[in-house]
Order: structure tokens, then sequence, then C-alpha cells
């Protein structure tokens, strides 16, 4: 792994959120794509962080001040990504479902999607099929993209479609689902449109769906 990415993953790892912001901001200088800090860096120290915790190595304080060193990070990157593509191809309201706080992947699927050219409306975490409701009113998106991490909330996206398909609003709208504990076949079930399993390939359904 490349000198920096390393210290970026170490950082991560050891919950360093000063380091991190720091030497994201050194492989943006030294010229490394936003991508590749994202990807070589951030997203397997995350996994790095995942494995711990499960084996018991790590516990939900150090795994939360993990989290934190990944977003100051994030924020680094995600202008950088953003701009990558001037043209909007759409626009799409990002959440992660009721009941659910975790947001870092949800994050970094809104900013594949920026970076693919979406205008993003992002909602935050436990957002009520009701917000979801309110946004698609306000803002008329061509995509919704929901976001899950504890199997407890994932039927909160099929109360989110049902209460799309209340409100009248279901063929004016793609429904896309993803996250740890969700499957295809969940997907397919529940009625959404698309799954993704991971940021990258969200932007590249998302941009299949709008064509
Ligand atoms: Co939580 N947590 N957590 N947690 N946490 C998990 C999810 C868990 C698997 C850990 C474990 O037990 N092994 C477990 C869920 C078990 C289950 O339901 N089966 C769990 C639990 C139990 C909990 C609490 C209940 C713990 C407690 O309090 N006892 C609690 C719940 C709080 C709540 O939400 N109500 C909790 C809290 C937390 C923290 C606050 C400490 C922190 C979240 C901080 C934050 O998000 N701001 C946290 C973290 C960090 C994790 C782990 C370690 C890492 C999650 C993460 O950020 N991964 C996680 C363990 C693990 O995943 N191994 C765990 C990195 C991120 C990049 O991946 O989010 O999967 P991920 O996103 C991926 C893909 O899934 C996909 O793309 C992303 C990357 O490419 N994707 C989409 C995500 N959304 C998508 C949407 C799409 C498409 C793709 O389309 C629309």
């Amino acid at each position: 792994m490349d000198e920096m990415l390393k210290t970026i993953f170490e950082g991560i790892v050891n919950g360093d959120a000063n380091s991190v912001k720091e030497n994201v901001q050194k492989a943006v200088d030294a010229g490394l794509s936003a991508e590749d800090i994202l990807k070589k860096g951030l997203v397997p120290a995350m996994a790095e962080v995942g494995d711990l915790f499960e084996k018991n190595e790590f516990f939900v304080p150090e795994m939360l001040i993990a989290a934190r060193a990944m977003q100051g990070g994030l924020a680094l990157l995600k202008p950088l990504l953003a701009s990558a593509d001037v043209q909007s191809a759409g626009s799409i309201v990002i959440a992660t479902v009721a009941g659910d706080l975790h947001d870092i992947g949800k994050n970094l699927v809104g900013m594949m999607l920026e970076g693919a050219g979406f205008d993003i409306y992002d909602l935050g975490t436990d957002a009520s099929p009701e917000q979801f409701v309110e946004a698609v009113k306000q803002h008329s998106p061509e995509i919704i993209a929901m976001s899950a991490l504890l199997t407890t909330t994932m039927p909160s996206m099929k109360n989110t479609i049902l209460a799309l398909e209340e409100a009248g609003l279901r063929d004016q709208v793609k429904v896309i689902i993803g996250g740890a504990p969700v499957t295809e076949d969940f997907a397919a079930d529940i009625g959404a449109d698309g799954f993704a399993m991971d940021a990258s390939r969200a932007a590249t359904l998302a941009k299949k769906l709008v064509e």
C-alpha cells in the first residue's frame, strides 16, 4: 500500500482525527486522486475497524472514534469528488432509514453519486417514510436511495415504498437500496428498483436507471 494511504488507514484505525485530516490533505496535495484516497485508504480502514469489532478487539467507543476520524477525511474529499462532473445527471434523495444512525456508507454512496453528476438531497439518518414522501414532493427526484445497516431497520425500506405508493408517487421515482445486511433478494421482495452492494456500484446503477 502506498505509504500515504497506509498512514491514512492507520490514522482511522487508531481514531486519530487530526492525523487523518492532515494526511488526507497531504495526499490530495501530492496529486493522489480523491477516488483512490477513498477506495484505497478510507474504505479499507473502516472494513478493518468492522473486523476488529467483530473479533471483540474493538468496542462501540473505538468504532465511534474511528468513524469520526474517517468522516473528517471524507469531508475533505467530498468537494473533490463532487466537482469531478459538472453536468447534473438528475437528482437523488438519499438517507439512512428510520431507526438507523449509521451514515458512513450512506455518505460514501452520496459522494459517489455526486461524483457521477447527480444533485443530492441528503435527509441524513433516521429518515421516516413520511420524510421521504415530503422530499419527493419537494424535489421531484429521479431516484430515492435508502441505506440500512441494521437488520431491525430494513423493514423501514418497505414501509417507505408503501408510503410512496399511498401518496401516489411511486411511479414518479426509482427506488434503490443498499447497506451491509441488504440483499438483491430483499430488494426484489419489497419492490425496489435496484440494489447495490457498494458505493461505486450504486453510482453505476443510478446512472443506468436514469438513462
Ligand atoms: Co454499528 N452495527 N451499531 N455503529 N456498526 C454494525 C452495522 C454491526 C454489523 C456491528 C456488528 O455487530 N458486527 C451491527 C448490526 C448488526 C445487525 O443488525 N445485524 C451494529 C450494531 C448492533 C450497532 C448498535 C445497535 C450497537 C449498540 O449500540 N449496541 C448501534 C445502533 C445505533 C443505531 O443506528 N440506532 C450501532 C452504533 C454504531 C456507531 C454509532 C458506534 C457507529 C456508526 C457511526 C456512523 O455511521 N456515523 C457504528 C459502526 C461504525 C458500525 C460498523 C463497525 C461499521 C459500519 C460502517 O460504517 N462501515 C458496523 C460493522 C460492520 O459493518 N462490519 C456496525 C463502513 C461503511 C463504508 O460500510 O455502511 O456497509 P457500509 O456501506 C457500504 C455498503 O453497505 C454500501 O456502500 C457502502 C460502501 O461502499 N451501502 C449502500 C450502504 N448504504 C447503501 C445504499 C445504497 C447502496 C449501497 O443504495 C441506495
